[in-house]
């Protein structure tokens, strides 16, 4: 079914991104937005925009009945529900296809099976996927646990299995804490998710978190879009991601990709989705968990591939094949994504919401923005402090990493403190340079003082560089090509 208008069931700069993917495609837009939001991009952007209510996100962008209802007073035929707010929420998708209306994203089935860590892990050990060894369901009693626990080794990590993204987890270091631990993992976990059920994995002690983009079709086909390397983290929030990964080899890829795809068909999956690993210091994987969305981080495959993955999930949800096949699918170059906050990286990195008096963001050869504020603006305080996510691409990872600091550079934000310093900072340092880091980055090597050294380490290597220059510069001639980016075309061969 061709998709006429589309409500975008989020704000900021994801309610953008898809709308301009809409519009590219002929479709026509709606924004929802809060009483906060009233000045604010997406509902100048969209072709009719409707106010669901008070700020706060439970009475807004999380009141699933006023969007609904918005979407049939507008007559759109589709929601999108962005990342985040209702994006994983199964009674949600359910509700929206009750409705009449279709849901931009996966099955409330395969949300509900990815949703659940114990589920997840158990559809993704029928198609034999490589998981952290550990316990094979829910702790059942202290004898069990204790079984588990000798058998795996310690140190061990409890996990929620309602949990996620770093929630309800604890290590246990030996045998003395394990009943404490477990119990404290349990009522907490109740307390949080309402289900008190916990298991046991092996601690893999400086892991690297590398995810693998999906895509499926409703006619069973699926394809990876390779990686993204998401191992710099703050407090299990990203804070940099790049694509590909400095780590993987091209077998590994292969590897990781083919498991990604099972894991998507174990839940029937389609849409966009992406399959998260921990990859261990002998370069071993495991399954971790499956998100049901589009990641904050989409951009960097994007870049790398070509491909515009919301325009795909439309497709996919209007009910086409995927236009492509694993074989005609290649990426060119490398991306980098930082995320920048309005938040004081010298200070612990407290929110530091306010209003944007200066914004200019930085413009360029193969440069992307993707923000959802102008100069003068003000950050809510209701909803996440991200401004913005700046976004490069260049032929090789040193191309992109110079180009991040130059863009860092170029960008002029002041009225709010922000984490580009901070990203600054990451850029410059050997470990991210080399591509020898893990989860621990942050914890390893940032303190705030670090911040006021801005030489970069590239100021020494650019220096000969020019010198080098200068000399070759006499002696060819000077129609010599320069070193540009787009010696070969990116997207020639993403297509049949
Ligand atoms: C782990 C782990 C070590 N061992 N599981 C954190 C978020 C959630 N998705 C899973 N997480 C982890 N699971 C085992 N068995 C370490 C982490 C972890 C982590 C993972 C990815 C990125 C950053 C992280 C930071 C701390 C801990």
């Amino acid at each position: 079914m061709k998709i006429k208008k589309i409500l975008v069931a989020n704000r900021g700069e994801i309610a953008l991104r898809i709308m301009r993917t809409a519009r590219e495609m002929g479709i026509k837009t709606v924004a929802v937005f809060s009483e906060a939001d009233r000045n604010s991009l997406h509902v100048r952007y969209a072709d009719e925009a409707i106010c669901i209510g008070h700020p706060l996100s439970n009475q807004s962008y999380l009141a699933a009945k006023k969007i609904i209802e918005s979407a049939w007073k507008t007559k759109s035929d589709a929601i999108h529900p962005g990342y985040g707010f209702l994006s994983e929420n199964a009674d949600f998708a359910d509700d929206v296809k009750k409705a009449g209306l279709i849901f931009i994203g996966p099955d409330a089935s395969s949300m509900r099976i990815m949703g659940d860590k114990l589920s997840a892990k158990s559809a993704a050990r029928k198609f034999n996927i490589p998981l952290v060894p550990g316990s094979d369901g829910a702790v059942a009693d202290h004898h069990s646990a204790i079984a588990i626990a000798q058998k795996i080794g310690y140190p061990l990590l409890i996990k929620a299995s309602a949990g996620g993204g770093g929630k309800g987890m604890r290590i246990v270091n030996d045998q003395n804490e394990l009943d404490e631990k477990i119990h404290l993992a349990m009522s907490e976990a109740k307390s949080a998710f309402g289900d008190p059920s916990v298991f046991i994995e092996r601690y893999i002690k400086a892991p690297r978190h590398i995810e693998i983009q999906v895509l499926a079709d409703s006619k069973g086909n699926v394809v990876h879009l390779f990686e993204r390397e998401c191992s710099v983290q703050r407090r299990h929030q990203k804070v940099i991601e790049e694509a590909p990964s400095s780590i993987l080899t091209p077998e590994l890829r292969t590897l990781m990709g083919a498991c990604a795809v099972q894991v998507a068909k174990a839940c029937n999956y389609t849409s966009a989705g992406t399959v998260e690993f921990l990859l261990d210091e002998n370069h071993n994987f495991y399954f971790l968990e499956m998100n049901t969305r589009l990641q904050v981080e989409h951009p960097v495959t994007e870049m790398i591939t070509g491909l515009d993955l919301v325009k795909e999930q439309i497709r996919i949800a209007e009910g086409f094949a995927l236009p492509f096949s694993q074989e005609d699918l290649v990426y060119n170059g490398h991306s980098i994504e930082v995320r920048v906050y309005a938040e004081d990286p010298e200070n612990n990195f407290l929110p530091d919401t306010g209003t944007l008096l200066t914004y200019k963001t930085p413009k360029g050869n193969n440069v992307r923005v993707d923000d959802g504020f102008e100069e003068g603006m003000t950050i809510p305080v209701f909803y996440d402090p991200m401004i913005a996510k700046l976004i490069v691409h260049g032929k090789d990872r040193e191309t992109a990493i110079r180009r991040m600091i130059r863009a860092i550079d170029d960008y002029q934000i002041t009225g709010v403190k922000t984490t580009l310093p901070f990203c600054r900072f990451v850029m410059n340092h050997e470990a991210f340079t080399s591509g020898n880091f893990t989860t621990h980055f942050v914890q390893n090597y940032f303190s705030p003082d670090k911040l006021s050294v801005t030489n970069s380490p590239f100021d020494e290597v650019a220096a000969v560089f020019s010198v080098l220059h200068l000399t070759t510069n006499q002696k060819n001639s000077p129609s010599a090509k320069p070193a540009g980016d787009n010696t070969v075309s990116p997207w020639q061969t993403n297509r049949k």
